[in-house]
């Protein structure tokens, strides 16, 4: 017999896919917010490198990036630095301001590794004397090129006071990233972020924006100088799952896999709710 209730295969699928996609990228998806200035961002488990060259998936990517960006906005709004989001609404998705993105990567640099490496013949792993930063015109077509501030300025992608607080708050995340990966072992080799002017009433600021996950930063081991991050994706080491896994394990935001395991089968079983110690820090 048909159950009256059941919604038809039709209607929940109409239900299902409501929400309006603004943009796919790389490896988020932005979805239109129920409030207007909002966003959904959803983290896939896509893995590109080199600028779309190289693709791939990293399994559980997108649920453990979720969570670490997640962890390291609260934190670095705890310390003063404004950022775009404002809540996460699954493993997968997080509700944020929409903003309008500066369209530079930030790069800030303590150890020479990477293209930094390449261009000046520096070894990986030589400590810079100050952090160093680097400013991207983030386009993929144009292989992501260096762009010096003056360039920046002349062709306005951002202006002075906006790049003179960017490289602030890009020095004081360093900062604070540097002691919080210290304490669970590991050694920030570098990161890029990305930030986007917040529009509220008559007033712009600059926010802090998209994501901080093992996908955009270098992160070593202290201890064995194993590299826990998308460079073991890059360039093909192996183990990538483990090492992202490691990260949000140390950082004490995913118990581990048996969590992810169990979040999703505790979903799909819809089990009346029962009160849980939060894991909130
Ligand atoms: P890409 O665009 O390089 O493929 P992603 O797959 O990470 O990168 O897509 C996320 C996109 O969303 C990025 O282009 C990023 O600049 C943009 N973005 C991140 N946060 C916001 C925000 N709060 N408002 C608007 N755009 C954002
Ligand atoms: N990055 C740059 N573009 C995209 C990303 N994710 C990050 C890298 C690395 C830093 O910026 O993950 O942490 C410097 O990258 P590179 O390739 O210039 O050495
Ligand atoms: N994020 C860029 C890409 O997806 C660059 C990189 O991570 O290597 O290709």
């Amino acid at each position: 017999m048909k159950d009256f209730y059941m919604p038809s295969k039709r209607t929940a699928s109409r239900t299902m896919n409501r929400r309006t996609p603004i943009y796919e990228g790389k490896a988020k998806q932005l979805f239109e917010g129920p409030e207007p200035g909002t966003l959904i961002q959803h983290f896939k488990d896509d893995a590109t490198a080199f600028n779309n060259a190289k693709r791939g998936v990293i399994n559980g990517k997108g649920v453990i990036n979720n969570r670490i960006s997640e962890y390291i906005m609260l934190r670095l709004n705890e310390i003063g630095i404004p950022t775009h989001f404002i809540r996460t609404l699954n493993m997968r998705e997080q509700l944020v301001k929409a903003v309008e993105i500066v369209p530079l990567e930030v790069i800030v640099r303590n150890v020479a590794a990477g293209s930094f490496s390449t261009r000046f013949g520096v070894e990986e792993g030589a400590q810079l004397p100050y952090p160093i930063i680097e400013f991207c015109l983030k386009s993929d077509k144009l292989g992501d090129p260096i762009v010096a501030p003056e360039i920046a300025i002349a062709f306005q992608w951002a202006q002075p006071n906006e790049l003179e607080d960017i490289t602030s708050m890009a020095l004081r995340i360093n900062d604070f990233l540097s002691g919080l990966f210290l304490g669970v072992g590991i050694r920030l080799v570098d990161f890029k972020v990305e930030f986007g002017r917040l529009y509220e009433g008559n007033t712009v600021q600059i926010v802090l924006a998209d994501e901080i996950s093992p996908d955009c930063c270098r992160l070593w081991d202290i201890k064995t100088g194993e590299k826990m991050d998308k460079d073991r994706f890059r360039r093909d080491l192996g183990k990538v799952e483990e090492a992202y896994r490691e990260v949000a394990h140390r950082l004490g935001v995913l118990a581990g896999e048996s969590e992810v395991i169990a979040t999703a089968k505790a979903k799909t079983k819809a089990k009346p709710k029962t009160k849980k110690k939060s894991r909130k820090t």
